[in-house]
């Protein structure tokens, strides 16, 4: 059986109650292809707000949360906590935590082996730099990224990689399909002779980094590609069109 095709919105720190209800009306109205699993990333304080108007066809993910259920973690969300309130999705490591907040490859991995005990679905984000892209090293940096989460799990069923290459995060540069399925399937490759081909073939391995309804068709072509997560593009009507990118 082929990979389901997954795209998720990373709406980051924007939007308010008024937004979130202009989102919710355009992907309420769609329509999204069923075929594919639609999830937002949305600010923890709305999540649960958001949950109650999105349409059933959409879930609402966590941006992040810690790695043990509670305790003294001021500011921080637990899975637990996220169970509490119905929300079974969470984006780990993306690449802001990893650059803006510091979090290193061992917290990433910790944080995404307590959400995978604790029941929920993790989008773990991966990528390089552009100083570590242009020294030849996005192989070394990607498969050390992805070797820090698979020293610590089993079971991979309930986790969508994200490669979000950081060179073109929010900066209107977007990996060419070429470029970015040549890491995706590197990755794969990766998976297949570090964890299993089973994994490998069953993981879905989604592209982020300023996708756009212009461009979204052209990387869904690509073999490896198995969906997207979207930032700026995620907060417009245009996402409908990057949800159904494969038709
Ligand atoms: C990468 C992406 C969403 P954007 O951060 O995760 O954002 O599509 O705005 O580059």
């Amino acid at each position: 059986m082929g990979r389901k095709f997954w795209v998720g919105g990373n709406w980051k720190m924007n939007g308010d109650k008024k937004g979130i209800e202009e989102i919710s009306k355009f992907l309420t109205a769609g329509p999204l292809d069923p075929n594919v699993d639609v999830v937002v990333g949305v600010p923890s304080i709305y999540l649960e707000y958001a949950k109650g108007i999105l349409p059933s066809n959409v879930a609402p993910a966590a941006q992040n949360c810690y790695k043990v259920p509670k305790g003294a973690f001021t500011g921080e969300i637990s899975p637990a906590m996220l169970n509490d309130v119905g929300v079974k999705w969470v984006i780990l490591g993306h690449s802001e935590r990893r650059h803006v907040f510091g979090e290193n490859d061992d917290l990433v991995s910790d944080k995404v082996v307590h959400a995978l005990e604790s029941g929920l679905n993790v989008v773990a984000c991966i990528g390089e730099k552009l100083d570590e892209r242009e020294g030849g090293k996005t192989e070394e940096v990607v498969f050390h990224q992805t070797k820090a989460i698979a020293d610590k799990i089993k079971d991979w069923s309930k986790v969508v990689i994200a490669y979000e290459p950081v060179w073109a995060i929010g900066t209107g540069k977007t990996a060419t399909p070429d470029q970015a399925q040549e890491v995706h399937k590197k990755l794969r490759e990766w998976l297949s002779k570090n964890v299993s081909e089973q994994v490998a073939q069953d993981t879905r391995i989604v592209y982020g980094g300023s996708v756009t309804g212009g461009n979204c068709k052209d990387l869904a072509k690509e073999a490896d590609i198995d969906g997207f997560l979207v930032g700026g593009a995620s907060l417009k009507p245009e996402f409908v069109q990057i949800v159904n990118a494969k038709n």
